[in-house]
């Protein structure tokens, strides 16, 4: 039937028709790094929504914000190449256990023969090697398949992966009418820290993923209790806890201010457990910037990232960059022990730790964590600041 709406062309492109569902299903934070086919669907996002939003760098920390975004609420997209998704994938293959509150859906570019990309692979079977549910999208399915993919999404509480054929992205479909906002719940997520906080010996997560995926019902599951420090948890890390401990009380005394706090691999992410109960939310090894800077995308007035200095060197840092460009007032806290605890002790490039901080100078504080007041002040004034701050706790 012809579309008699004379402002809306009888036929787009299906990266318009890509650009216009993502607009349509009420995706608040899009993320793409630069790549053939991704860029056009990103591009016409813009241009249908007259947003202009910033491009990505890295396709781990694109997916982390999305992550962190659905965390608290929000629908977001990735829109990245397969190549791309591939190095989005120690995010992608936390995304699974660690579901989806608000719509999360990866829009994955492909380009079979490698005529436009540094890689030819077998995307499909690479997403799915990662179990997220996914679909294959016909030049003719864009508009839907996205929108429907956002439905289902929050209905399974999974996130959900799109394959398109580059070369498909300029041909030409049907303009779909202009559609009705996709509704969204007003109402926030409850803080879950047992189901969005992966770690060894926490099978929670996993298994609500194993029951979102058959389609039962996950809330019946049991719900294990978070292992009580000191007893409940490895010999090995209660004098790397206890020696945190000073941080963890005072952060304990914040929490009720902060809406997000994401923590990352390493021992002090087990500040979930009792007595503490501060981390909201861990995911992957340099994970807590970019989910606490996509937080804050979705509309949190606060939230803090804690993180290891190894996890931080590692990879933390590359959200930072994207969290700093976007002005978005992340609050970095740094556990600065001087190793990985987590696998052994491995020492850290002290050096080169100094070296990631001097391009941030004037948003670092430090304190030591043997001084209680300047630790409590340090962390109070950092709270409170509008803009982003780190803070970097010194261990001797
Ligand atoms: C991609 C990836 N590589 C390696 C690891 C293994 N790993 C887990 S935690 C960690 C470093 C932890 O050190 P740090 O961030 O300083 O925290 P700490 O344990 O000292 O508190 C590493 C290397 C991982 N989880 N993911």
């Amino acid at each position: 039937m012809a579309n008699t709406d004379t402002s809306f062309p009888e036929n787009i492109t299906v990266a318009e028709a890509a650009g216009r569902a993502l607009a349509d299903a009420g995706a608040c934070t899009v993320n793409c790094v630069p790549a053939a086919g991704a860029s056009a669907i990103f591009e016409a996002w813009q241009a249908y929504t007259g947003r202009s939003a910033l491009w990505h760098y890295h396709e781990e920390v694109a997916l982390g914000i999305a992550m962190g975004t659905s965390l608290a609420g929000g629908r977001s997209a990735v829109v990245v190449k397969a190549h791309g998704f591939a190095k989005a994938a120690n995010a992608a293959i936390d995304a699974l256990p660690f579901g989806a509150e608000g719509g999360l859906v990866v829009i994955v570019t492909s380009d079979r023969e490698g005529s436009s990309s540094d890689s030819i692979f077998d995307a499909d079977a690479f997403v799915a090697g990662t179990r997220l549910p996914c679909l294959r999208l016909g030049t003719g399915d864009v508009y839907s398949g996205i929108i429907e993919a956002f439905v289902r999404s929050e209905s399974s509480g999974l996130p959900m992966v799109l394959i398109v054929e580059d070369h498909d992205l300029q041909q030409l479909v049907p303009a779909p009418p202009p559609a009705p906002a996709l509704p969204r719940s007003s109402v926030l997520p409850q803080r879950d820290a047992l189901r969005h906080t992966l770690f060894p010996g926490n099978s929670y997560p996993y298994e609500v993923a194993l029951a979102k995926l058959a389609g039962r019902d996950w809330k019946s599951i049991p719900r294990p209790e978070l292992p009580l420090f000191p007893d409940g948890l490895p010999e090995k890390f209660h004098s790397t806890l206890l020696s945190c401990a000073p941080v963890f009380d005072i952060l304990k005394g914040m929490h009720d201010e902060i809406d997000f706090i994401m923590g990352d691999t390493g021992t002090s992410s087990l500040s979930v457990c009792p007595p503490w109960e501060i981390v909201d939310a861990t995911t992957y090894y340099g994970g807590s910037i970019p989910m606490a800077a996509g937080a804050l995308q979705a509309g949190a007035r606060k939230a803090w990232a804690v993180t290891g200095d190894w996890s931080f060197v590692a990879a933390g840092h590359l959200g930072l960059h994207e969290a700093f460009r976007r002005e978005l007032p992340v609050k970095v806290l740094v556990f600065h022990n001087g190793k990985a605890v987590a696998t052994g002790g491995q020492a850290l490039d002290e050096e080169l730790f100094e070296r990631l901080l001097i391009g941030y100078a004037a948003h670092v504080s430090r304190a030591d964590v043997t001084d209680g007041e300047v630790l409590r002040s340090t962390l109070c004034r950092a709270h409170c600041s509008e803009r982003m701050e780190i803070v970097v706790v010194d261990f001797a």
